[in-house]
């Protein structure tokens, strides 16, 4: 009998395939039933990755190969802009991705990084596990994409600068900052009187080296697993935003798997996304002390300067119309703030 491929096998379910009489010894040195891949931006050292890569190992134990995912860490199968339109075409089967990225393709899905809106994890966990979370992934099936029901946490994020502390907004004014291909990070920075370069997470590093960017922004543990510390002199902590990683399967893929191989899926990765969660909130207790001992110089800010300077160049009115009221208000009760 010749080996079942992905293509070949999805009508079978997992089980048809491991009841089939005659059905020949499987190693690992045959192609799985279903040979899958999953991509992400960050290094192999971040959580999201060390997570993502127990998580297929254990798949792959529970279902005796059948179910293979690769996974393809740090940008291997190219930039965030470009792995999302391979995630579309069906060419990777799941990527992990910012909201405020997918809202190139999912406008609505950015609401939840609204600068200032989360004041900690109370908040933000039951807001995603909850009604915005789910209003967000009922936005992702619509564009044809599955979002599994656990977003990974990316973090809040700080400022970093080769240059100079930032201590007060007005020493954003001019700042050739970099931020992620998303329209909502050029609008902050733009409402800041910055110089927002958008650059994909790929070349991040090679753009703060050679000084085409003085500054960029990112949770502690995206900083230190990039090594961005090796570019970067100073860290004020602004906070200025909460950030995720939605985990979504290509539309291509997804309804076709078996409802068995779903379920092992659904359970391993709901469980690294738990896991990494603990994890990025165990690395930020620890990290500023680690990223000091590296040679950065942190700083405090009052982050209520920096919101009132959004607020007056009418960052949170230009984005209420954008979104709309309905989801505006459910931002407010979802996050407790009044924005
Ligand atoms: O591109 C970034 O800065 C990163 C790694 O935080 C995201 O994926 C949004």
């Amino acid at each position: 009998m010749t080996p079942l491929t992905r293509r070949r096998a999805i009508p079978l379910t997992l089980g048809t395939a491991l009841a089939l009489p005659g059905i020949l010894k499987y190693s690992r040195a045959h192609a799985a039933e279903f040979a899958l891949k999953y991509a992400n931006n960050l290094p192999q050292t971040h959580p999201m990755s060390v997570r993502m890569m127990a998580a297929a190992e254990a798949i792959r134990a529970e279902t005796g190969g059948k179910v293979d995912v690769k996974v393809f860490p740090n940008n291997q199968l190219g930039g965030d802009t470009d792995m999302l339109n391979q995630l579309r075409m069906g060419a990777i089967d799941f990527f992990t991705l910012s909201p405020l990225i997918l809202s190139t393709l999912v406008p609505k899905v950015a609401i939840s990084g609204i600068g200032f809106a989360w004041s900690g994890y109370d908040k933000v966990w039951p807001a995603l596990d909850g009604e915005l979370g789910a209003s967000m992934r009922a936005e992702i099936q619509k564009a044809g994409l599955y979002a599994f029901p656990k977003i990974f946490d990316n973090g809040f994020r700080q400022i970093t600068t080769s240059t100079k502390p930032i201590r007060d907004p007005n020493d954003l004014v001019g700042l050739k900052i970099r931020v992620p291909p998303g329209q909502l990070w050029t609008s902050m920075f733009k409402a800041f009187g910055s110089s927002p370069m958008t650059i994909n997470f790929a070349e991040v590093y090679t753009a703060l080296q050679t000084k085409i960017a003085d500054a960029q922004e990112n949770p502690l543990a995206v900083i230190d697993t990039a090594k961005l510390y090796e570019v970067q002199k100073y860290l004020s902590k602004t906070n200025h935003m909460w950030d995720g990683f939605w985990l979504l399967a290509s539309g291509k893929i997804w309804p076709k798997l078996p409802a068995d191989v779903k379920a092992v899926l659904q359970k391993h990765f709901t469980e690294a996304a738990l896991r990494e969660r603990d994890d990025v909130f165990k690395l930020n207790a620890t990290l500023e002390q680690g990223l000091k001992a590296k040679g950065m110089m942190f700083n405090d800010v009052d982050t209520h300067l920096f919101q009132a300077k959004l607020q007056s160049a009418g960052f949170y009115t230009e984005w209420k119309a954008k979104f709309g009221a309905d989801l505006w208000k459910l931002l407010e009760k979802s996050s407790g703030a009044s924005l």
